[in-house]
């Protein structure tokens, strides 16, 4: 029997990720109804076919937010929480981290993986565009888009200067800085949809990421943010509340 060198290769990828899959951390991911810190990770696990339970605050504790911070259960009274084996973990950039190093988009060379943090903590500068999708209302929401946009434009040209040809910040591979980098520009083109037009680069870093095997599915599939700056909330596909 003649077996082609495709075909052979085929297999072997999905020998691979059949014993990583066996060998995968069972994983929960907690978080709030919301679009912000959980992106970069989902994006991560999305790329690198890491599978995740999502969890709400309800699912997950069987009671409301309040009362689960009341008990103090949660090791920084915050989230997302990600629940690897039954162990918990905190803070988003811990957590990207942790799941970019199952989803193999960390850098092997020490060098570049910390330049790839380096990335991904300057994105982490611009998280308050989160509350500016997810929170603020009217007056509120106006003047601290304005902030926002004072400085964006400043650190937009930071991040193209960095991206040079790409495609991605660390090269010809994606690595999970692409990721925090993406979900932060996302939100602020949703706020101002040609804020990106300025760095050629960046839009096509953009497109680049946004079709990306597993992470184009995840977008298309997540829900959408609906009426931000007045009563913002995630809408399903179907348009029934997320
Ligand atoms: N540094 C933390 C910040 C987490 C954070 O601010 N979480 C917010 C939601 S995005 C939260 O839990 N807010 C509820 C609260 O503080 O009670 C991280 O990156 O995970």
């Amino acid at each position: 029997m003649k077996v082609s060198l495709g075909a052979a290769n085929a297999v072997a990828a999905e020998a691979y990720n059949f014993v990583r899959r066996l060998k995968q951390p069972q994983l929960q991911l907690i978080y709030f109804p919301v679009r912000a810190r959980a992106e970069a990770i989902q994006m991560v696990m999305a790329y690198g076919g890491v599978s995740c339970t999502l969890e709400t605050v309800e699912t997950y504790f069987g009671c409301n937010w309040d009362q689960v911070r009341a008990r103090r259960d949660v090791p920084f009274g915050q989230l997302p929480l990600l629940v690897v084996n039954g162990q918990i973990l905190a803070q988003s950039g811990a957590i990207v981290r942790y799941t970019a190093g199952l989803a193999g988009l960390t850098p092997t060379d020490p060098f570049l993986a910390a330049h790839c943090d380096s990335i991904f903590e300057a994105a982490q500068e611009l998280t308050s565009v989160n509350d500016l999708i997810n929170g603020y209302v009217d007056e509120a929401f106006e003047v601290r888009k304005n902030n926002f946009f004072a400085t964006f434009y400043e650190k937009l040209a930071n991040f193209a200067m960095l991206l040079a040809d790409g495609p991605f910040f660390c090269g010809n591979r994606p690595a999970y800085c692409d990721f925090g980098v993406y979900h932060i520009l996302d939100q602020a083109r949703s706020l101002e949809p040609t804020c990106l037009d300025a760095a050629a680069n960046i839009n096509a870093f953009m497109l680049a990421v946004a079709q990306l095997p597993g992470v184009r599915e995840y977008l298309d599939d997540r829900p959408g943010v609906v009426d931000i700056g007045t009563n913002p909330r995630l809408v399903a596909k179907d348009g029934s509340p997320s």
